[in-house]
């Protein structure tokens, strides 16, 4: 496959004003017809010889008529070629007809036009379009699209972009129905749906006092599960009037449920096509997390309205451009909606986890990355999440007001426009008179920066001096990075535990800005020895190291007013804790209590003033995943076996607490999806884990009985994963039956009920997991269904995956070769934990890069997994 470059970039040739297609659909034979308003691109080069081809993207089409200005064209006058069609052209401006065919039952890939349980439906971004007919797929070729849908009358429903503006009847009694959507838009935001769905319908009024129609459609059986996401998406919907002026543009926005579907969901203007699993949604069906899940969701993509559709990409370099800001404004619109401190630990965690490793593995990238083979391949952690960490930043270094300042001004500027993340900095720098040209920095080099800060007191001058040094590791492609300008929010703390005044005024906290790979910032006026409190907030992307004891810790934990740093510090408690029971472990010696960890936990655990939800993120161990993220070389079985200990110790030690706050927040309410209630099932639920972990029957009769008395999800999800994990293998085998007969018929729960099993390190082994693979609801075709089962061994059990013996990754190479003939960009994303061989001891690393090397040699790859797997073995 070949590498494409950013620097190669030119503008297109030819620009397409108006783009009419009309549908006809058939699941073996859909004929496409497209007729396009072809116009020569002033801006682009004019060149010497003429009008150049015209070049239309197109894949798996069968091709049947090109005609020009209404006349069939001769052959000669166009040539086929792999992935679209050469066109010779002879005037400036020409309709471009073109009819072709495709059959979307056979479209496995989700990508394009496929069938999902019988129902139409499409995924455009990034390249989908060229799977529909020949254009030219790239995003900055904006266009009026006017869409005709016919359909036999059993699809009864038919949606695509913008405004319904004619229906009817065709003489042979099928439906039509014909859409226009008023805002120019890229291909991949095209979006067209058909089949028998319910709706339910709501309006929003505009801050402009406008009314908006709401529908949100979905198979019947579901209609009962769309209350959460319509309320979702009115908050969404406010929230943008007000915490950024963007109201709705178009008189109708429609969401539509989709079983099968790669992504969480899609943006498509007008018309939103979910991943059922990111939008459906019943207090008896859906965890609490799926309901914070869905509820940022249906805020991301109402969002891209203005951050990606009225401002969209240049080119698929510049995705962070609007992903980053989106997931930036979705994670503020989160937070301002539940607990502001555990949004953000959760997605530090993310990203920690997750992020960190990608940056430190072979596909490390930077957040506008230079080169790619496979687009898919770059819907990234880093250009998300990381991505969303820059626009922090810079929301951080200028202040609220002038972040606005510098949004309303790229709004306004690049409304209708694609455009670049560059343009972006401009649009901040300009309408605030402010310089990031260091700053831009983040958006070029890979690798997750290391702080290495050391401090000094001088109690005669009463001078505190923090050192900070900055330094970001060599990644492929790049070395000797330049130092990063970097936001480091600090305070102080006292003896007392109360923040020291740091200037005149009184101000307490205050960001320093390190620009230079060294430097000190020195504090004056502190009367006595501080502990410091850094990077508050998680103010940037990065590790940091500074050498706090334990006590220190207990310390902040206790009294830290920054409760992400508070979080933060039990954190570091924990990993200390976990790395020093690891050396113990490979020494082969005896493991030794952690007391100054559960002595911390203790004081959380007692600590009736915290918010719940943070109390449950402050006993919550860090993962397997994210402790191998820590090690220089991970050796699986030691930190299995340090992770295992601590928590047995911690159940043991506390059980007595852990009983009683149970039992004080075990409450007989009615399910409520309020951030309240969520906090309080999160801590129940986590001291539920630990009472069951000390695996004696009184703590697993607890788990028995919130199950069987199945009151909402959260709990009963809670609790069988408790009794998976630490009850009698016949126990469990009996609840899952039994929980599975309740359930079967609903596609979210028993996705639930499948990752149960998979990712439980006790219960879920090869052998189990294997078995699923077999079970009667499993498809292989269904990407949620892979995320669940297959997914959730090699991502999330680390033990039963990490099984000495390399069966867990020969099995996860077997599966990632069986999907890569069905769906490329989902067996690509699976193969993740194989790419980070290098970082595995001697004995693991070969087998995993054995199983890694049996998908290379296995010849004819798709371009998807060809790049990961030939990029993670040189
Ligand atoms: N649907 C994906 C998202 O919203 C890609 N744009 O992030
Ligand atoms: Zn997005």
């Amino acid at each position: 496959p070949r590498t494409i470059y950013l620097k190669d970039y030119k503008v297109p040739d030819y620009l397409i004003d108006h783009t009419e297609l009309t549908f006809d659909l058939d699941p073996q034979a859909t004929l496409v017809k497209s007729r396009l308003k072809v116009r020569r691109n002033p801006a682009a080069d004019p060149g010497d010889s003429g009008l150049p081809a015209l070049w239309l993207d197109g894949v798996d089409l069968e091709l049947l008529s090109v005609s020009i200005n209404g006349k069939l064209l001769p052959a000669q006058r166009y040539q086929e070629m792999t992935g679209g069609l050469l066109l010779a052209v002879e005037t400036p401006e020409f309709e471009l007809e073109v009819q072709n065919r495709i059959a979307p039952e056979s479209n496995t890939s989700l990508e394009g036009l496929y069938l999902s349980n019988g129902m139409y439906c499409t995924q455009c971004e990034a390249e989908g379009f060229r799977k529909i007919t020949f254009y030219p797929d790239r995003p900055d070729v904006m266009s009026i699209f006017t869409t005709t849908i016919v359909a036999p009358a059993s699809y009864p429903v038919l949606l695509s972009n913008g405004n319904k503006i004619d229906s009817g009847t065709t003489q042979d009694g099928r439906l039509r129905v014909t859409w226009e959507d008023p805002f120019a838009k890229p291909a991949y935001l095209f979006a067209l749906v058909a089949g028998d769905l319910q709706y339910v319908e709501d309006t929003f009024t505009t801050s402009s006092g406008r009314e908006v129609k709401l529908q949100l459609f979905t198979e019947a059986r579901n209609i009962r599960k769309c209350e959460h996401a319509m309320v979702s998406l009115k908050h969404a919907m406010r929230w943008d009037e007000e915490v950024y002026g963007r109201e709705y543009d178009l008189d109708i926005f429609m969401i539509v449920a989709v079983d099968h579907f790669n992504m969480g969901a899609m943006e498509n203007k007008g018309l939103n096509i979910f991943n059922s699993a990111c939008v459906l949604a019943s207090p008896e069906t859906a965890t609490d997390a799926a309901f914070q899940r869905i509820e940022s969701i249906v805020a991301h993509e109402y969002f891209h309205n203005w951050s990606g559709n009225r401002v969209t990409c240049r080119d698929w370099f510049q995705l962070s451009l609007k992903e980053g800001f989106t997931v930036f404004r979705d994670a503020e619109f989160s937070a301002d909606m539940n607990s502001r401190a555990v949004k953000r630990i959760e997605d530090v965690t993310v990203l920690r986890t997750a992020q960190f490793a990608e940056d430190g593995g072979p596909m490390s990238h930077p957040v506008r990355p230079d080169s790619y083979m496979e687009i898919s391949n770059f819907y990234t952690l880093t250009v998300y999440e990381k991505g969303a960490e820059v626009v922090r930043m810079i929301h951080t270094i200028l202040g609220p007001e002038a972040f606005r300042r510098g949004s309303d001004l790229y709004f306004e500027r690049h409304d209708g426009c694609a455009v670049t993340c560059e343009d972006f900095v401009v649009a901040m720098e300009d309408a605030n008179d402010a310089d990031l040209k260091q700053f831009r920095r983040w958006y070029s080099q890979a690798g997750t920066p290391v702080l290495d800060v050391e401090d000094r007191y001088d109690e005669d001058k009463g001078e505190y001096t923090l050192k900070i040094r900055q330094h970001t590791p060599d990644t492929p492609g790049q070395k000797d990075k330049l130092p990063l300008c970097i936001p480091v929010t600090t305070a102080l703390l006292g003896a007392d535990g109360k923040e020291l005044p740091l200037n005149q005024a009184g101000a307490t906290e205050t960001t320093l800005l390190l620009t230079e790979a060294c430097q000190e910032f020195v504090f004056g006026n502190i009367k006595e020895r501080p502990l410091p409190s850094l990077l508050r907030g998680f103010s940037a992307p990065v590790k940091l190291r500074y050498d706090y004891r334990d006590h220190q810790l207990q310390f902040l934990m206790r009294h830290d007013s920054d409760e992400f740093n508070r979080w933060d510090a039990g954190q570091r408690l924990a990993l200390n804790a976990l790395a020093a029971l690891q050396v113990q472990f490979r020494a082969g010696e005896a493991l030794r209590t952690p007391d100054a960890l559960i002595a911390g936990y203790a004081s959380v655990l007692g600590n009736g003033a915290l918010d719940p939800a943070l109390v449950a993120k402050m006993l919550a161990l860090p993962s397997a995943q994210e402790l191998a993220e820590q090690e220089g070389e991970i050796h699986a079985a030691a930190i299995i076996a340090a992770r295992e200990f601590v928590r047995n110790a911690i159940a043991d030690a506390l059980k007595p607490e852990f009983l009683a706050r149970y039992r004080q927040l075990d409450q007989r309410t009615p399910y409520s999806a309020e951030a309240a209630d969520i906090a309080r099932r999160s801590l129940k639920n986590t001291c539920l884990a630990y009472l069951c972990a000390t695996m004696d029957d009184d703590a697993l009769d607890l788990a028995r009985s919130q199950l069987a008395r199945g009151e909402n999800m959260t709990d009963s999800a809670s609790a069988l994963g408790a009794l998976v994990e630490f009850g009698p293998v016949e126990d469990a085998e009996q609840h899952l039956e039994s929980f599975y007969q309740q359930w079967q018929q609903d596609t979210q729960v028993v996705e639930t009920w499948f990752g149960l099993q998979s990712t439980s390190a006790s219960y879920g082994t090869l052998e189990r997991v294997q078995q699923l693979l077999g079970h009667s609801a499993f498809e292989l075709t269904n990407p949620n269904k892979v995320r669940a089962v297959i997914g959730g061994f090699a991502m999330r059990n680390f033990k039963q995956f990490h099984k000495e013996d390399g069966s867990g990754y020969e099995f996860l190479s077997d599966q990632v070769i069986a999907l890569d003939k069905l769906n490329p960009q989902i067996a690509a994303r699976l193969v993740t934990p194989l790419t980070r061989w290098k970082k595995y001891a001697a004995s693991d690393a070969g087998l995993i890069k054995s199983a890694l090397q049996r998908i290379a040699e296995c010849g004819s790859l798709s371009r998807d997994l060809f790049e990961v797997v030939s990029k993670s073995l040189s």
